[in-house]
């Protein structure tokens, strides 16, 4: 499933990168059926008949259930082997560079998880609603689709993401350093819609939620969040969620940081003060400086990376017209705007929104120029509609340090190289 590979490392090494053809257009393709991708074959050129215009192609029985074309096989999720000590616990990333648009195709999110990939039948799936409650509940997956429901677009953002980045420029792709993010279209009930059910008791503060695999992935989220956007969701751009993120039901609570969006949900118990697990208090806050710890920072801040031209994706001419294409979303609504800078912050220029922009989910943005062929030090720069600006890296280093590894959320800088090669820098 995850196309596991050693290429991301701590920059120097980014020759070997190239070497290994990570960096550049042309990566290692399985299969002989592949051997011709890349190469072009005069005898399918105009004013030839080609091939696949001589014969019948497959029957409309033939692919009950569709996949991308084969000459796109090389697209995939990728994981870092040195990143975590076991594939179990571990973390695979969203090929930014090779998507377009605001959704994130089902079989390219990555994915996050603890205790492996629990394969849960549906049929035996149960969720416990008690606690705080004048009647606790117990529902089958069939229960759930009984119940009113709603589509929502979110993006889902690993507090991670772009941890590697905290120190200074490291991995070369935005693969890498942001694609611990997907957005999908949920289909779900709302959680206020299953506590409304059970009658929550008036001294109710919390919930806990926790996860059917080995890892249960306890939370707890305030009451408030619960009944405001949370979503008990079972399908993902139409289709029943995929196992790897949570199939059959999982937790989305929008804007939030991914770690409390249990997954295989099995249980939520209503209290009156939060649990803080261990996991909680330990591994999800910010370290400062200073030693003392930034705790219970739920919320995504606004964020944006160039996906075109990056590393992974460079520009393949000399010069001219040029497509600049990127992601931006925010954890508390919407995306206002996005400026794009071409020579590291000095400039910046106004991108263009282009499809839905909704409500904390990724919102896509080009900017077309014509390209002198000169180096450039392209940004962008997230600002959404409680008028909140995407801040440097240096300005994020100035207000926590270090030593975090959560929460980062600074621009980020791609040298452009006269070449069309595309680097991970950083300005100050
Ligand atoms: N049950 C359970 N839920 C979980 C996890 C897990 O390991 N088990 N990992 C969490 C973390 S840290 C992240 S980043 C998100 C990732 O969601 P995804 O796999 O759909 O991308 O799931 C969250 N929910
Ligand atoms: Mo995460």
């Amino acid at each position: 499933m995850t196309q596991h590979d050693d290429g991301p490392r701590p920059l120097p090494s980014r020759r070997a990168l190239l070497r290994a053809g990570l960096a550049g257009g042309a990566v290692a393709l399985g299969g002989p059926a592949l051997a011709q991708l890349g190469k072009t074959n005069p005898a399918n050129l105009p004013p030839n008949v080609a091939d696949w215009s001589k014969m019948l192609g497959d029957g409309v029985a033939v692919r009950t259930y569709g996949k991308p074309a084969k000459f796109e096989s090389h697209i995939g999720r990728r994981d870092v082997s040195w990143l975590t000590a076991s594939p179990q616990s571990s973390v695979s990333f969203t090929p930014l560079h090779e998507i377009d648009g605001p959704i994130t195709p089902n079989g390219l999110c990555f994915e996050r998880h603890h205790a492996g990939i629990a394969e849960l039948n549906p049929t035996d799936y149960r969720l416990m609603l008690h606690g705080l409650v004048d009647k606790p509940l117990m529902f089958t997956l069939d229960d759930i689709k009984r119940m009113p429901r709603v589509n929502r677009a979110y993006f889902c953002e690993c507090a991670a993401n772009s941890g590697m980045e905290w120190r200074g420029a490291q991995l070369n792709g935005c693969q890498y350093t942001h694609g611990m993010v997907h957005c999908v279209m949920y289909t779900g009930v709302p959680l206020k819609v299953l506590l409304q059910e059970a009658g929550v008791k008036p001294n109710a503060r919390w919930l806990l939620l926790e996860g059917g695999d080995a890892s249960a992935m306890t939370r707890s989220l305030p009451l408030q969040k619960a009944l405001d956007d949370a979503l008990v969701a079972y399908r993902m751009n139409g289709e029943m969620l995929y196992p790897e993120n949570g199939y059959p039901v999982r937790m989305v609570i929008p804007g939030w940081e991914a770690n409390m969006w249990v997954k295989w949900l099995r249980r939520i118990e209503v209290g009156d003060q939060p649990w803080h697990t261990r996991e909680e208090t330990s591994k999800y806050t910010d370290l400062l400086e200073n030693g003392r710890a930034r705790r219970f920072t739920y919320v995504m801040d606004a964020k944006s990376v160039i996906t075109s031209p990056s590393p992974q994706a460079p520009v393949n001419h000399k010069s001219g017209f040029t497509v600049l294409s990127g992601v931006a979303w925010s954890g508390r609504g919407k995306i206002a705007r996005v400026d794009v800078s071409l020579d590291g912050g000095r400039n910046w220029r106004t991108a263009r929104l282009d499809g839905p922009v909704w409500d904390k989910a990724i919102a896509r943005f080009y900017y077309e120029f014509d390209w002198n062929g000169g180096e450039l030090l392209l940004q962008s720069r997230a600002v959404d509609e409680t008028g909140y600006v995407q801040p440097t890296k240096d300005e994020l280093r100035k207000v926590r340090g270090v030593n975090s590894i959560y929460h980062n959320n600074g621009i980020q800088t791609w040298l452009l190289h006269r070449n069309g090669e595309v680097e991970n820098v950083e300005v100050s």
